[in-house]
This record gives structure tokens, sequence and C-alpha cells, in this order.
């Protein structure tokens, strides 16, 4: 029989790869870790028990009810605020910063930035949604309360990202710049399980998954390049749960396309919370992850904590065929 190595075991093993590591980030991945397994119980009862409603009000037992992603989003800064290695937070769910008190003296250097329940429209309907997370290291003094601009860091200074997936099984995917491993929760012993190690991208794939319902307000390029993929009989996914969707590109090739449209000219997802995390896991796996203008994600420029970007994300080969319907297509609207 093989032997089951945990993610809190793998973790720790991993620690070695980095050569003045302290145990820091160790302690917040298992930390993001233990948070997922609350957000999992809770996501798997959302049927049984009446947490779906409005927020504020009460179910039949009295409890004030919260909507799973307010719920997701509570959980997670708890276990990040006592973790003791996290100094602040960027969630989607807020507005500004949260920034972290020291606990018991000591100065944490990591920030993290997260979109607690990810596909929020599919919660109510029973269908996959997600958590996101990405690691950075601070850059003010560890000595004060954290800065907004210490959130304005590009993609690629990144020191972690990863997602869990909660789906017909509970996954939990993540990196730390050295290749992308996959956990499977077991119910049975409540703990993530090494499942898929050193997950590789397929370099071409059948899949492409975008919203094609907004094709007519896609700018000509983005339309040829679908029509190109209908041509090629790729098979179309879109359950609108961004971690779904990349998840399936992750292990069978594709590509995840989010370009702008007349009513999101940036796009609609988080370059923060979504696109920075998501885009290191693939370029991790070997993938690429370009916006509609083809600029690495990873390159993009942050002043906003909340700021939008266009995406285009999933197998190199893929990202390349894109690539020059947008060069062709761009040319022929520039003349
Ligand atoms: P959310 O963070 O409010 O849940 O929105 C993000 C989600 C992504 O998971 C998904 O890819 C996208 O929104 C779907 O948007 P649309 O319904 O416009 O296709
Ligand atoms: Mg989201």
């Amino acid at each position: 029989m093989n032997r089951i190595v945990t993610l809190d075991e793998f973790i720790i093993k991993r620690q070695k790869d980095f050569p003045y590591a302290s145990g820091e980030l160790t302690g917040l991945l298992r930390d993001i870790g233990v948070a997922a397994k609350i957000i999992n119980r809770e996501v798997n009862r959302a049927g049984l028990v009446n947490i779906l409603g409005v927020e504020g009000s009460e179910n039949q037992s009295g409890d004030i009810v919260q909507k799973l992603d307010i719920f997701s989003n509570e959980v997670m800064i708890e276990c990040l605020a006592n973790s003791g290695e996290c100094c602040g937070i960027a969630s989607e769910e807020d507005e500004s910063i949260i920034p972290v008190n020291s606990i018991a003296g000591k100065d944490a250097k990591y920030i993290v930035v997260m979109d607690p329940l990810d596909g929020s429209s599919n919660i109510d309907v029973n269908v996959s949604v997600g958590t996101i997370f990405g690691i950075y290291r601070r850059k003010s003094d560890k000595k004060q309360l954290v800065e907004t601009s210490d959130f304005y860091q590009k993609g690629d200074e990144l020191v972690a990202s990863g997602y869990v997936l909660y789906g017909t099984s509970t996954m939990l995917v993540y990196t730390t710049g050295k290749g992308v491993n996959g956990f499977t929760l077991d119910p049975s012993i409540g703990e993530f399980c090494l499942s898929h190690r050193d997950i590789q991208i397929p370099a071409k794939g059948n899949y492409y998954s975008v919203n094609q319902g907004y094709y007519s307000k896609f700018d000509l390029e983005m339309r040829r390049y679908i029509d190109h993929c209908a041509d090629m009989n790729y098979r179309l996914r879109y359950i609108g749960s961004m971690v779904s969707d990349i998840h399936r590109i992750l292990f069978q090739g594709g590509i995840f396309l989010y370009p702008n449209t007349r009513k999101y000219p940036l796009g609609k997802l988080r370059l923060l919370y979504e696109c920075n995390p998501m885009s290191f896991i693939v370029e991790q796996s070997g993938g690429k992850a370009f916006n509609t203008k083809l600029k690495r994600i990873l390159d993009e420029d942050v002043h906003d904590i909340h700021q939008k970007c266009t995406i285009a994300i999933g197998s190199p080969l893929m990202l390349d065929e894109m690539k020059q319907f947008v060069e062709k297509y761009q040319a022929t609207t520039a003349q």
C-alpha cells in the first residue's frame, strides 16, 4: 500500500527547498488548509441547513443566517489573523485592507490576498465553487501596521498561491514557485492527502472556456479566435466558477478566457484575488497567462486592490494560437 502523505507533512518537507526558511510560510499554508476544511464543511452542509438565505435573516433555530461567501471570508480572516504569520489581508469581500496586529510581539512578514468563495452565483444551486489565495512578503517596515501600498505588488512577486475547489471531492492545489501539487481531502480522516504530484498542464487541449453569451460584445480578434475554437471542434465548457473552469484546464488542457466586454471594459475578474494567483499556478505547471492585450498577467502593475483585468490562461500552445489571432485582427482593426 502506498503511504499517505498529508498536506501538513508535505509542506514541512518542502520547507527545506528554501535555504533560509524559518517555517513562517509553512505555518501560514497550514493555517489556510485548516480554513479550507472549515469552509468545506459548511459548503457541504449548505444543502442541509438553511445558510443559503439572505445575509442577516434568521434561520429556523434562531441563528443569524450568513451567506456562505461572507462566512468563508470570516473563517479565512480568523485563521489568518490568528496564525501569527500574517500581517495584513486584502479580500475581494472587503473594500479596504485588513491590517493584523502582531501576536506575542512577533512581527509577521507575509500578506495574503484572497477570494474566499469564488463563483458565488453557483452557491445556491449546488455547483462547484472555490477559494483562491496569494501570499506576498510585505514591503514596509515590519514594526508598523501594514499599508495598502504593500499590496501593490506584481504577481511576479508572489511567494505562494493556491486554490481550493469544493467539487465532487475537495482539492487544494498550491505552488511556492517550485512546481504545483494537488491534495484531495479525505473526509474519513479529515486530511488533505497528496493526490497529484508535480502537476503539468497539457501543452494543448480540447477545451475552451468562455462566456459565449457575451460573444457579440467581445472585440473582433476575440470573436475570430472563438470562431476558430468552434471550427476546430474544441469542446466548450463554462461553469461560471473560475476555479472549476481552470482546474479542468490544468488537468486536461485548454484555454480559459474572460475578455473585455462593453459592460466590463477592463474585464470582470480581479487581478489580485483571481488572476494573479491562478496565473502563478498555471505558469508553474508549464502554462501561460496573458491579458487580452497579450501582456503577461504576472507583469501587470497593481495600483488598486480591487483592480480588474482581462485574462486568457491555459495550455501554452493554445495561448500561442490565441496570440496569433489577436496580432492578426488587431492589425486589421488598426488600419
Ligand atoms: P465572483 O468573484 O463574484 O464569484 O465572480 C467571479 C466569477 C468567476 O469565478 C467566473 O469565472 C466569472 O465570475 C463568471 O462571470 P460571468 O457570469 O460574467 O461569466
Ligand atoms: Mg471571485
